[in-house]
């Protein structure tokens, strides 16, 4: 038996992993003592590397579609099926014809941040769409303004805080986000343990506020108008400190907060005035403090202001750019380089054809997606490459892009199941499992928490047919005549074609800050260190690193500061009775890790959590199935009554709805674990208002008994 060393791709915690391999399969998969940033950790979660490598079900040859069966074809029948179908496109129609939606996984991937990033950018098709925009787009968007590049989003410093204000997030269930942090739980515990504070913002009681010193319940979408009345606080009480940045435009700041004292914002956020002030005190007063917003933030129509508004907060208690506050990687591989030499930075340069949806990094936001396919004209979507992403279950109204993917005159998928997305693809090109491939994160690495780097070669070795999804998109690349001189060049310069990705993090490392001295950064330097090597904590980097005129910190961008009248607006509308919110589990990962037996066992997930005063107000009981409606939709569901969540929000994960026809799913799409999908609720039209961003939280819905 080999020990093999490698990371766990499946969250952004990024977990250094030692996979015992006997002839050619993983036999068990556990955490690696010696890895620089997880010290051993791993989550329950971890099996499913283990699990994907040797699931039956997943796609060892590619498939075809024929009079609407797939079969199996060779690589050479399938690639080549695949582009000819995108060149009649692109050549009847032009290229805007072609549409790309990218899923989360590609930010695992080194083969699809190279390769796939190199193709599917230099194809040239504006339909570019990505899971980023049912993600973290607000925090991309404010990061751009305030700070000058759409990928210099920062950091909180969980290790060194005294005061962490978790914010629509839930850590100690996703691992951490745009905050690589394994085992978050512990270094939360180490906060309270030093004598710090933890406080969580967030609709529900979540397994994170549970080991917090204090949870608050928030009504969702409400995010900016509490940031706000803190920052009111903050000045009225001039418990501001200052630091040695350059701070831009902090009186219109001042101006803005001076709107929202806590006694005008109560009523709206459900936060109790003088819980307001409390927090502003101890916030500003703490030795560091440090707010973290995520997922619950940006998902919501005011996901780029609450984004803006939690980074404003570091800027004026003198928590930027220093330790234990809001601070910044200085990765070996530098993904700002990177996103510039892939023209990936930049915002509004161009818009969506039918709704005008701003872009953001290149991509447009996928909840125009449906409607670019399906609305007749110039630019009309008529053929679509998906990779790495199930846009049907984690897109909002599911059911509309379902439908509207059967219209596609050609659909790729770079994928290694038939899901609920790819069985309407025409040809289904299925990459390796990710034990089976080299591995850099380039991209997470960028958000974390400790500046670290490690190579990985496969632990286990790839099937004679498989091919990694660098090597697929390279392929494709070649055969959509991408003859650009830039990838040749590339090519040329890098060397043989095979090892492309790896030349690519070479010259990475070698350009980046620890290129030179200490022995030079390299790929052989780090297969040296097969653990991963430590490069240190966070240190402050601005202003060298800010890219905004005069190198200041934008703290009142004009295009947010006219936003705030609007948010004032919507304050004045009548709220739903009821606002339909998600919820992620430990032992699951959005759509795609419901197919492993042994990561699906145990009590059922996919069930609406409502308040006990809400149950009981529609006569319902627990285990009751409810009948809940939506402007867009209409699911049943089984309920679980607790007091965990706020009265007047329901919750629902996402990721369920397994049972559709078509796919080849045999655990996901038993019945006692399909679920129903929360996106066939979601409406494409809430979406955050400076960015396009799906607002798939905050869901107006109504729910009955069935
Ligand atoms: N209502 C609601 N919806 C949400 C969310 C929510 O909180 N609430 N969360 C949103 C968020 S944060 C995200 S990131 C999105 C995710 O949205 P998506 O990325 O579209 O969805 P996933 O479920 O992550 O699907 C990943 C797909 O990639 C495939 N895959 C896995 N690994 C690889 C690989 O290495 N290579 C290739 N080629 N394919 C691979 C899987 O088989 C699966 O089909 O969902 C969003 N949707
Ligand atoms: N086990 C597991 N881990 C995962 C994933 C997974 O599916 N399962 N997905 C991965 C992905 S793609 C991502 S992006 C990360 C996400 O990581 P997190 O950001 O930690 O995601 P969530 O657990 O969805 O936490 C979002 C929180 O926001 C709250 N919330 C909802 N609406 C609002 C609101 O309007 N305001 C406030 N303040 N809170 C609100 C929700 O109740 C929830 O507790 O997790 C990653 N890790
Ligand atoms: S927290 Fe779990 S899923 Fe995430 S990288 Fe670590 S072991 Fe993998
Ligand atoms: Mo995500």
């Amino acid at each position: 038996m080999a020990k093999k060393l490698g990371t766990c791709m499946l969250c952004e915690a990024c977990c250094g992993i030692v996979v015992d391999v006997e002839d050619g399969v993983a036999v068990s998969v556990r955490g690696d003592d010696d890895d620089p940033i997880s010290h051993g950790y791993v989550c329950p979660k971890v099996v499913g590397m283990q699990d994907l490598s040797n699931d039956p079900d997943r796609l060892k040859t590619p498939l075809v579609r024929e009079a609407g069966d797939f079969r199996e074809a060779s690589w050479e029948e399938a690639l080549d099926f695949a582009a000819q179908g995108i060149l009649r496109v692109k050549n009847r129609y032009g290229v805007d014809a072609v549409g790309v939606y990218q899923g989360n996984p590609t930010a695992h991937n080194l083969g699809l941040m190279t390769m796939g990033q190199l193709v599917l950018r230099t194809l040239g098709t504006k339909n570019l769409y990505a899971a980023s925009s049912v993600d973290q787009v607000p925090h991309m968007r404010a990061a751009y303004e305030m700070f000058g590049h759409v990928f210099f989003m920062p950091v909180p410093d969980i290790d060194r805080t005294a005061f962490f204000l978790v914010l629509g997030a839930n850590p100690a269930v996703s691992n951490g986000s745009i905050m690589t942090a394994p085992d978050v739980k512990s270094r939360i515990a180490k906060i309270i343990a030093r004598g710090g504070k933890v406080v969580v913002v967030d609709p529900r009681r979540t397994e994170t506020a549970d080991i917090a010193t204090e949870h608050v319940f928030l009504r969702p979408g409400t995010d900016a108008l509490f940031l706000f009345s803190l920052l009111h606080v903050i000045f009225a009480e001039a418990l501001g400190r200052s630091s040695t940045l350059r701070l831009s435009r902090l009186s219109v700041l001042e101006g803005l907060a001076a709107r929202f004292p806590p006694e005008r914002t109560e009523p709206h956020t459900g936060v109790d005035a003088e819980k307001v002030r409390t927090l502003a005190r101890d916030f500003a007063k703490a030795s560091t403090a440090v707010c973290y917003p995520r997922v619950g933030t940006c998902l919501q129509e005011n996901g780029t202001l609450t984004s803006w508004l939690a980074y404003a907060l570091a800027a004026v208690t003198g928590n930027m750019d220093r330790e234990g506050g809001l601070m910044w990687t200085r990765p070996a591989a530098d993904l700002v380089r990177l996103a510039d030499m892939l023209g990936a930075d930049g915002v509004n340069r161009f818009r969506s054809r039918v709704r005008g949806l701003p872009e953001t990094g290149g991509e447009l936001p996928v909840a125009a997606l449906s409607e670019e396919i399906e609305t007749p004209g110039d630019r009309q979507i008529r053929a679509l490459i998906t990779s790495a992403g199930n846009p049907v279950l984690s897109t909002p109204n599911g059911n509309r892009l379902d439908r509207a993917l059967r219209g596609l005159e050609h659909m790729v998928s770079i994928d290694g199941y038939l899901n609920e997305t790819t069985r309407h693809a025409h040809v289904i090109l299925p990459p390796c499992a990710p034990l089976s491939r080299p591995h850099y994160d380039l991209a997470l690495n960028a958000f974390a928490v400790r500046n670290v780097a490690k190579w990985v070669d496969p632990p286990v070795p790839k099937g004679p047919n498989e091919k990694d999804d660098g090597e697929i998109m390279l392929a494709l690349g070649q055969r959509l005549r991408l003859s650009l001189p830039g990838m040749a060049g590339i090519a040329n310069v890098l060397g043989s074609v095979g090892k492309l990705p790896e030349r690519f993090v070479d010259a990475l490392l070698r350009l980046g800050p620890y290129g030179v001295g200490r022995g030079g950064m390299s790929v052989a330097k780090l297969r040296e260190n097969p653990h991963g090597m430590d490069l240190g904590p966070l240190v402050p980097v601005l202003p060298g690193m800010l890219r905004t005129p005069h190198r200041c910190v934008e703290l009142a961008p004009p295009s947010f500061v006219r936003e705030v009248d609007l948010l004032e607006e919507r304050l004045l509308a009548k709220a739903p009775d009821l606002l339909l919110i998600g919820r992620r589990h430990l032992r699951s990962n959005n759509s795609w890790l419901h197919n492993s037996a042994r990561l699906v066992k145990g009590k059922r997930r996919c069930t609406l959590l409502i308040h006990p005063s809400d149950a009981e107000a529609r006569g319902v009981r627990e285990g009751d199935q409810v009948r809940m409606k939506s402007a867009r939709g209409e699911v049943h569901v089984p309920v679980t009554i607790s007091d965990e969540i706020m009265q007047g929000v329901v919750s629902l994960p996402h990721g369920f709805g397994h049972g559709r026809e078509g796919t080849r799913l045999s655990v996901a799409g038993a019945t006692e674990n399909a679920g129903v999908s929360v996106n066939d609720l979601t409406d494409e039209h809430r979406v955050d208002h400076l960015t396009g961003n799906a607002a798939l939280n905050g869901t107006p819905v109504e729910v009955f008994r069935a």
